[in-house]
């Protein structure tokens, strides 16, 4: 492994900066350039033309057709256009190039500066078995299992009966669940290695699978890492990470609940270890697993600014994206610890998904945006009124974030910021994520990362009680007014309001509807957010 060679600092200051992303981050970057006094330089795809990330920049670059294969992820070509337009460096944001090791690598050769991680961290991260080699070398915990791939069903079988059942087949290449298999039997260990093989090499065109121990409802805590070129590293901190679907995390928080300040020093070290172990720079976050008996088990390395860093950000006190770019420009780190987390953060990331189908995306032109403001309040959004929110890219729209001296207070200043946030033209998680800040069990962070998907029925099939009783309340008083006033006379009083209105049209229709209608009318009022 040669990953124990850092690159050498830069030489030169960070005077322009490519930013090779769109959305939410792009903004992020370009602020974070802004505050620094570096230019940045937006690129944007057809799909993207006076898009707000286009705007934040001081200058920006139109690099091809919507589908990203022709535009964010030409790689060679943003790399031209950021030596045309004499950018000092490129920063890739998360996701698209962000964990390519041929981009960073081609970014250094170009004589620009990688705003992330030498390509060489980023390749030994990238290989599950490797990472686990290098975090066992480290002295960090992993989870009982292998670091080379499975021969055969024979040695699985072997393997599984030595770490006890149930057992996870994972791929090497892998992450984000794809090429995963529990298994719970000896009898179904053969079949579900095949399989196992067979998504690993669709999906990453490597079948290489190897075993861990399964490890039964824990919680998904990951640790945010600095790192500069001069050896300093140090861990900032936890996120709480568990509330999540189908490997999409929806909600995170910082500080854990599950985590003590012993916890942290303890978790914090195991990082910056697994970290040095693979000669990192820059912002990085190691994935753990936190069992009941808060035990933890390393499980990966993100090589990446995360779209999670804000809620570290409010509690750090840091700005994790002006610190990689310090660090990219060899600046050396000005303090060897962090504080201990100060107050709650939490971060819902709103999506053009609806949860009322599935959470299947949805499409439109948004229409109408309110941002909710005030105390403790962030925005990270890449959208605006006239944005056409398609299929091309990722749905996240924009991240709510919220900062309180409690968890109790985060939790009642979200439900506050979702109720005052307004997006119409399409669907989104916001009601979803109004539902959760009123659901007991989050509010005592009893979870886990089976929680959600376990809960999600539930959650969703009734009407949220806050909405519910608005609904409700108009139409008591309409039902009573209606009463009051007889059958024969006009109904209601010609509010706008559309529960009005319906109620209106709900009583010509009768008395046998009635029920029926206002419990629909709650529901659709409830999911309506309006
Ligand atoms: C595990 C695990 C339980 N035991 N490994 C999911 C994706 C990849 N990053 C690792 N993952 C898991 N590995 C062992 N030995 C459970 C998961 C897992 C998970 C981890 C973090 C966040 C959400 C998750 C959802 C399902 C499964």
């Amino acid at each position: 492994m040669s990953a124990k060679k850092t690159t050498a600092p830069a030489t030169r200051p960070i005077r322009r900066v490519l930013i090779a992303n769109r959305g939410e981050i792009a903004v992020r970057i370009a602020r974070a350039c802004r505050e620094l006094g570096i230019e940045s330089i937006a690129v944007y795809s057809e799909a993207d033309a006076g898009a707000p990330h286009v705007r934040a920049a001081d200058r920006s670059v139109l690099i091809g057709p919507a589908p990203a294969a022709q535009s964010y992820l030409r790689g060679d070509h943003l790399i031209e256009v950021a030596k045309q337009l004499e950018a000092d460096a490129i920063h890739p944001g998360y996701g698209f190039l962000s964990e390519r090791e041929w981009f960073a690598r081609a970014v250094r050769e170009a004589g620009l500066i990688w705003i992330g991680p030498p390509a060489e961290a980023i390749a030994a991260m990238g290989s599950k078995t490797a990472a686990r080699t290098l975090a066992i070398a480290a002295g960090t915990p992993v989870v009982p299992g292998t670091t080379e791939a499975l021969r055969d069903a024979t040695q699985a079988a072997e393997l599984a009966a030595q770490f006890g059942y149930p057992v996870l087949l994972k791929a090497a290449a892998g992450g984000g669940g794809k090429g995963m298999r529990v298994v719970r039997a000896p009898a179904e260990i053969a079949s579900a290695l095949e399989s196992a093989k067979r998504e690993a090499q669709n999906a990453f065109g490597d079948d290489a699978v190897y075993i861990e121990k399964y490890i039964e409802g824990p919680r998904h805590v990951e640790i945010q890492i600095l790192a500069d070129a001069h050896g300093t590293c140090v861990a900032v901190g936890e996120r709480e990470c568990s509330i999540q679907r189908r490997h999409q995390k929806m909600i995170e928080e910082a500080p854990s609940v599950a985590v003590s300040p012993a916890l942290r020093k303890r978790m914090g070290d195991a990082a910056v270890a697994a970290a040095k172990a693979a000669g990192y720079v820059n912002a990085g976050t190691c994935e753990f697993l936190l069992d009941a008996h808060g035990d933890f088990y390393f499980l990966e390395m993100n090589t990446r600014i995360q779209v999670e860093h804000p809620v570290t950000e409010l509690v750090t006190g840091l700005d994790l994206v002006q610190w990689q770019l310090r660090i990219a420009a060899g600046e050396p780190l000005p303090f060897t610890q962090a504080p201990e987390p100060r107050g709650w953060a939490i971060e819902c990331r709103i999506t053009s998904e609806d949860p009322a189908h599935g959470f299947l995306p949805s499409t439109g032109r948004i229409t109408a945006l309110h941002l909710p403001s005030g105390p403790g309040i962030r925005w990270d959004g890449g959208i605006e009124v006239g944005t056409t929110v398609g299929l091309s890219y990722d749905p996240m729209l924009a991240k709510l974030i919220v900062h309180a001296p409690t968890r109790e207070a985060a939790i009642a200043r979200m439900r506050r910021a979702l109720q005052e946030l307004v997006i119409e033209g399409v669907e989104t998680s916001c009601e979803f994520h109004l539902r959760m800040m009123d659901d007991p069990d989050y509010q005592r962070s009893a979870v886990d990362i089976q929680w959600l998907e376990a809960k999600l029925p539930a959650l969703l099939g009734a009407p949220a009680p806050t909405e519910t009783l608005r609904a409700a309340a108009v139409g008591a008083v309409l039902l009573a007014e209606r009463d009051r006033q007889g059958r024969a006379r006009q109904v209601g009083n010609g509010s706008a309001n559309g529960a009005a209105r319906s109620a209106a049209a709900d009583a010509q229709g009768g008395a046998s509807s009635e029920v029926r209608g206002w419990a629909r009318l709650a529901r659709e009022e409830s999911l309506r957010r309006s």
